[in-house]
């Protein structure tokens, strides 16, 4: 066993950076071919990058439970965006804040109960607002002036600088909802993008065959699904949601959106586009706008790894920058997340550890969302509760694989029809080579070969060539579903 020696001498600060809707593709670190994220990139470049990072449940709140928890959405009782959060039960805050910790949370939640388990704590209201942000504190609610991207930022600096307890641990959980939806760009990159054509991915025109019903049945597509006014900013500063929107502003954005979108929005409206057409146009705002949200998390996180820097408290601090799940940026012709294909079940996760991390380090074993709490206890030196579920990444850190690493991953989503997107619920379970999903509400079933089809568009189920590994996954979700103590109402139909 790897000792905590680390914890024995100066517990580590943990600086969690975490935003809503970041998929690995608009990462450079992750090869991006569409931005670049050369804040982003310096925690890869002094850390490590791990490669097959799943969510347990991709989608908003279940990700923000199951990374307090250590548990998956059946036991930590949040499944969907719906749930309420039962803040009663353990988590890694109370644990590290109980063990003398000082922690922090600021930003979004998502989890309708007030956050239990930090000395400090300013939030967002459900999804929050881009511009003009409301937060809520335990001493009531206010708005605050600006883009929530950098009031997060201040907000967090200023936790730092004044609030901290020298002579104490943190950690701190700096949550933002960039780029989560409707992709409204912060007065700085309000424009960035313009004039350029951003590469599509090669399933943007996916026909939804050789699979079950639930990828044809999805309301997440490009071409059919985005509101053109609240999705993609085709409105006028004078309509119903152009003045809702300027209404927020600061002054001077006005301008810089008109500059940016005016034209195209006017001759959008003249003659809207329409088939392929339609759907490369709606590509190409839709990245640019999401894009532009990245680019000003990007600038945060620079702005957090100066102040580290600046005061010292690098050395001796954690940083983790991650997402709560991946998002589709045009695959499947798609926005949004849910499936358990690779851009939504897999999520951005770098870590830079110093002394213990070795830079620029590459991981490909499995890690999840599931194992955070774990990992934040064991570098902090503390012990990991038996019922957590998932495993503490330290010695995948360390560069050392366990040799009863996991070799496999159980996924289970919930939000189910008539939910937003109408994506079935569905488990599954995947080795990073095979991957079997159950959609089990409409009784259909999938299995890729993701080396032989990287972009999941053909599902293997019913070629008798891979009967064996139908068998052996079936008999491996059985197994993980014992294991995770999953529920038998909810492996079996709902509705
Ligand atoms: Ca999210």
């Amino acid at each position: 066993m790897l000792s905590a020696g680390w914890a024995a001498a100066a517990p580590p600060n943990i600086v969690f950076i975490f935003s809503d809707d970041h998929a690995f593709q608009a990462v450079g670190a992750y090869g991006s071919n569409i931005n670049q994220t050369p804040n982003i990139d310096r925690i890869a470049n002094s850390g490590m990058r791990f490669d097959r990072c799943y969510v347990t449940n991709s989608i908003c709140g279940p990700s923000r439970a199951c990374i307090l928890t250590g548990k998956y959405s059946h036991k930590n009782g949040f499944r969907t965006n719906n749930d309420r959060f039962d803040a009663s039960q353990p988590t890694f805050a109370k644990q590290m804040q109980g063990a003398g910790y000082q922690t922090a949370m600021i930003g979004k939640w998502h989890l309708v109960s007030d956050p239990v388990g930090f000395d400090h704590w300013d939030i967002l209201p459900g999804q929050g607002r881009y511009y003009s942000p409301e937060f809520i504190t335990p001493a009531g609610r206010n708005v605050e002036q600006g883009y929530v991207t950098d009031v997060i930022t201040d907000k967090a600096l200023a936790w730092l600088k004044n609030d901290r307890q020298s002579d104490r641990p943190f950690v701190l959980m700096m949550q933002h909802k960039a780029p989560h939806r409707s992709w409204e760009p912060g007065p700085e990159h309000v424009g960035d993008g313009k004039g350029k054509t951003i590469p599509e991915p090669e399933t943007l025109f996916d026909d939804y065959q050789n699979r079950s019903d639930a990828a044809r049945t999805a309301t997440m597509r490009i071409s059919q699904n985005m509101n053109p006014a609240s999705d993609l900013m085709v409105f006028t500063p004078d309509s119903p949601r152009g003045k809702k929107f300027f209404k927020l502003t600061p002054e001077g954005t006005q301008q810089a959106w008109s500059d940016a979108y005016s034209e195209e929005n006017a001759a959008y409206m003249a003659d809207p586009p329409v088939g392929d057409a339609k759907t490369r146009w709606n590509y190409q705002r839709y990245l640019r706008n999401y894009l532009a949200c990245v680019a000003r998390v990007d600038d945060s996180v620079g702005r957090v790894l100066d102040y580290l820097d600046q005061s010292g408290l690098a050395e001796n601090t954690i940083v983790i920058y991650c997402s709560d799940q991946g998002f589709y940026l045009g695959e499947h012709g798609w926005y949004d997340k849910r499936f358990m294909y690779e851009q939504s079940l897999r999520t951005p996760l770098l870590v830079r550890w110093p002394g213990v991390v070795e830079p620029g380090s590459v991981c490909e074993q499995i890690a999840s969302n599931v194992d955070l709490a774990e990992t934040f206890l064991d570098a902090a030196g503390l012990p990991i509760p038996k019922d957590m579920q998932g495993r503490s990444l330290t010695p995948l850190l360390q560069g050392e694989t366990p040799d009863d690493w996991r070799k496999t991953f159980y996924y289970h989503y919930y939000e189910g029809p008539p939910a937003v997107h109408t994506v079935e619920q569905h488990c599954g379970v995947t080795d990073g080579r095979y991957k079997l999903i159950h959609f089990y509400t409409i009784g259909q079933w999938e299995l890729f070969d993701l080396q032989e089809d990287p972009n999941e568009i053909r599902s293997v189920y019913d070629d008798p060539a891979y009967a064996g590994h139908q068998e052996r996954l079936k008999k491996e979700l059985k197994r993980l579903q014992t294991e995770l103590e999953v529920p038998a109402i909810a492996a079996a139909p709902l509705r």
